[in-house]
């Protein structure tokens, strides 16, 4: 059993009733009234009823212009890390086509999803790289049209440096509207000259969230992202500043982000909590950080590296950090993460902005059953068939004698048809 020389509550994962109804009230009206019900939520809860939602290119262009050309160049380096390792990725996936039996010729197709909604978090930070992340990963894939929607800011626009990223990562069309009056209008085309998305991706906050939840099916998604968490490993190697430092830097993200410390060092988790307060005290996101860690960090202290390694996947955390000696012996054993940063060289803000990697990752345990987004995300594998007469004569009796015993008749009709048809010159021959 660790122990915990700080424990917390534990993540809620479940969606509060409240936020619930109140997302499947506002989806029930988006659907019936359309534009009128986008427009009614964006002016209530956004103050912003602009007579079109729908950035122009001169609106566009002048944004862009206000942004320093060193913030610039700097995200058009984290711009060019995130589509160099998609790219790559996309390498990866290839089609197929092969003759499982003679005759039999099965393969796989690659197709792009053709239309995206792209949701781009405001909330208490606007997230730059987030554009990147998904809006780049979808042109990567081949998807045609990417529609990208964010929250207004307070004058009724979107942060330049936001919207520079959006537009240099290929959106086709960009909207100042937040919320799930966005993701209503993406699904059901809501807006005037704005046709209905297959598929919507991105992270906001729980009535976002929600809103995914309610539309999939109608459209696909990507995950239902949750607050940000960060889980680190440590040894007595690692540096105890800098891994208060880690942990502190995701607690930012919100009051519910959760922050572990797993640790096989007594005197390291010790040295992590005194350096707690003072990293708080002088951050100006401190509050937000402080209460984070405060209800939900904590600090384990494990026998061995082999129950640091069960425990971490008990956790099956988003982030993952080893800042540990031997980074190796703990990449070939655990199994549950979103992504792992390997060694005190990296950490979870260089994923989260410009080392290249997707920061839409798996939250409160999906790591246990899926990865996060990924040019896969945004392309069907969609198989085919084809057989010769020889094989369908085959493949149809097999069929039929299966469908048969399943009471299915008219399944076994449709083989038997093949089968008798394909026969008969095969008889011949
Ligand atoms: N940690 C967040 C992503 C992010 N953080 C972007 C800062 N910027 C979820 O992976
Ligand atoms: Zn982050």
């Amino acid at each position: 059993m660790p122990e915990y020389l700080k424990s917390g509550r534990e993540a809620g994962t479940t969606t509060d009733p409240a936020v619930q109804a109140r997302v499947a009230e506002m989806l029930g009206d988006i659907s019936a009234r359309g534009e009128t019900a986008v427009r009614d939520f964006s002016r209530a809860l956004d103050h912003h009823d602009p007579p079109s939602f729908r950035i122009s290119d001169d609106t566009i262009n002048a944004a862009i212009r206000h942004v320093a050309p060193e913030l610039r160049a700097h995200i058009d380096a984290a711009h060019a890390s995130v589509g160099a390792f998609a790219r790559a990725q996309l390498a990866c996936l290839q089609p197929l086509e092969v003759e499982i039996a003679p005759g039999q010729v099965l393969g796989h197709r690659l197709l792009p999803v053709r239309s995206v909604g792209a949701y781009i978090p405001g909330g208490r930070y606007p997230l730059i790289s987030s554009a990147l992340m998904s809006i780049l990963t979808a042109k990567t894939a081949g998807v045609e049209k990417v529609v990208a929607m964010t929250a207004p800011t307070p004058e009724g626009g979107i942060h330049p440096p936001t919207l520079y990223a959006m537009h240099t990562a290929g959106a086709d069309e960009i909207y100042a509207l937040g919320g799930v009056q966005a993701l209503g209008a993406l699904a059901y085309g809501a807006l005037k000259g704005l046709e209905p998305v297959d598929m919507i991706v991105g992270a906001g906050n729980a009535f976002v969230a929600e809103a995914k939840r309610q539309l999939f099916g109608r459209v696909g998604i990507d995950l239902l992202a949750g607050p940000t968490e960060v889980l680190v490993i440590a040894d007595d190697t690692a540096d105890a500043r800098t891994v208060a430092i880690d942990l502190l830097a995701q607690a930012e993200h919100g009051p519910t982000s959760p922050a572990v410390l797993i640790t096989t060092s007594r005197a390291l988790g010790m040295a992590v909590l005194e350096h707690i307060p003072a990293i708080v005290d002088s951050w100006p996101t401190g509050d937000v950080a402080g209460q984070a860690w405060a209800d939900l960090g904590v600090v384990a202290v494990v026998d061995s590296p082999e129950e640091a390694v069960e425990l971490s996947d008990a956790y099956a955390s988003e982030h993952l950090q080893l800042q540990v000696a031997d980074t190796v012996w703990y990449e070939e054993r655990l199994r549950n993460y979103g992504t792992v940063f390997s060694g005190e060289e990296t950490t979870v803000a260089y994923g989260d902005k410009a080392t290249g990697t997707n920061h839409t990752l798996p939250t409160n345990g999906a790591a246990r059953y899926t990865g996060g987004l990924w040019v896969g995300s945004f392309i069907r594998v969609c198989t085919f068939q084809r057989l010769s007469p020889e094989a369908s004569v085959r493949v149809g009796r097999h069929t039929s004698a299966i469908s048969t015993a399943e009471r299915m008749f008219g399944h076994a009709a449709s083989a038997d048809i093949r089968v008798e048809k394909y026969r008969r010159p095969m008889i011949n021959i």
